[in-house]
């Protein structure tokens, strides 16, 4: 907690301010984000007095069931969004292609590409869900943007930051210059500082995986999650296993608490279930600017040019000590990926 009392907007114009060189304009956009983002907690902390729980019927482009809660966060971002006057176009985890800007509303430099609502499977339960959003400079020089502006590689982005809608509502985010938390203060229907600087555990004693994919993962994956539950003091194994099924949830905890967060490949599904551009790429250089690490396994997710709008990826997140060392196992360099053999 700080010692003064710091709304998010006051926060932005200060950062202005003390950055003069680095262009504001897109902090507009984060401050519609939030706006979106109180409309959003208003809906879901009244979820099951009114109708928006439960699903649509439909199915997305994912081919995931669309529930009534992701369809209102995607339109109500959208509503606020459309109108800035900011932005030439945006990408959505619910939408199959760009959406452009309307017709009626001017057309301005910036790209945002989000997922509306992480985690909807948790929904109907009362668990954690989130929000994710990334801004990008527009490189499509006039006009509507165009589906390369959305295309952008993880190093590009301007902002990024998430929405956690849980026990508190929190929204965290980067521009680049460390990593900020604001709790929503519902009586006053604000975000204040509450969390500024945040750094990450360069190792921690967490490890958040889908383990029920494990006979699906490669040997090296494996053998990085045995080895992180055998004994050793010296590395402070076993890790402790904790997976809500809301990346937002899960990064943000082993955030403040170090860890590694992994959703790796398998051989049903080579490149994971995560998509670059909506989760790994905004969540990457949030943990970056921790002081944390994000990978693919192989490379860093933050220089991965994504080929298309839904593109998937593995991912392995969180303290840089972890990331490496997991990293070190899937290349089978690691020497603990080779104790079995030997032994
Ligand atoms: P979603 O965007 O459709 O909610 O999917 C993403 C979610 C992440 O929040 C979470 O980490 C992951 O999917 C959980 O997947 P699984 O159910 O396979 O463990
Ligand atoms: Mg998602």
């Amino acid at each position: 907690m700080t010692d003064r009392f710091v709304t998010l907007s006051q926060f932005v114009l200060q950062q202005e301010r003390d950055h003069p060189e680095a262009s504001g304009e897109f902090t507009g956009v984060l401050l519609d984000i939030a706006l979106a983002a109180k409309m959003i907690n208003a809906a879901v902390i009244r979820a099951g007095l009114v109708d928006v729980l439960g699903a649509t019927g439909a199915t997305n482009v994912q081919g995931e069931r669309v529930q009534k809660l992701d369809v209102f966060a995607h339109d109500t971002i959208m509503k606020v969004l459309g109108s800035t006057g900011q932005l030439a176009v945006v990408a959505s985890e619910e939408d199959e292609g760009i959406v452009p800007m309307p017709d009626d509303a001017p057309i301005g430099k910036y790209v945002v590409n989000f997922d509306p609502l992480d985690g909807s499977s948790n929904i109907d339960a009362n668990v954690n869900i989130g929000t994710i959003f990334s801004i990008l400079p527009r490189i499509s020089r006039k006009g509507h943007g165009t589906v390369e502006d959305c295309l952008q590689a993880g190093r590009r982005q301007l902002c990024a930051g998430y929405v956690l809608y849980g026990t508190t509502t929190m929204l965290v985010y980067t521009t680049g210059d460390g990593v900020h938390g604001f709790t929503y203060e519902p009586g006053i229907g604000e975000f204040l500082l509450s969390h500024p600087n945040i750094h990450t555990p360069a190792r921690g004693r967490i490890y958040s995986a889908n383990e029920g994919n494990y006979a699906r993962w490669s040997t090296g994956m494996k053998r990085y999650v045995d080895w992180l539950k055998q004994e050793s003091r010296a590395t402070g194994r076993p890790y402790s296993g904790r997976y809500v099924g809301s990346l937002v949830a899960d990064f943000h905890r082993n955030l403040l608490y170090g860890g590694i967060y992994l959703y790796p490949g398998d051989g049903r599904n080579p490149d994971g279930k995560l998509r670059l551009l909506y989760e790994c790429a905004p969540l990457a250089f949030i943990a970056e600017q921790a002081g944390g690490a994000a990978s693919n396994g192989e490379r860093r997710i933050m220089d991965l040019a994504p080929g298309s709008l839904h593109q998937r990826s593995p991912l392995f997140l969180g303290s840089p000590e972890d990331v490496k060392e997991c990293e070190a196992f899937l290349a089978g360099t690691h020497e603990g990926a080779n104790e079995e053999r030997r032994g």
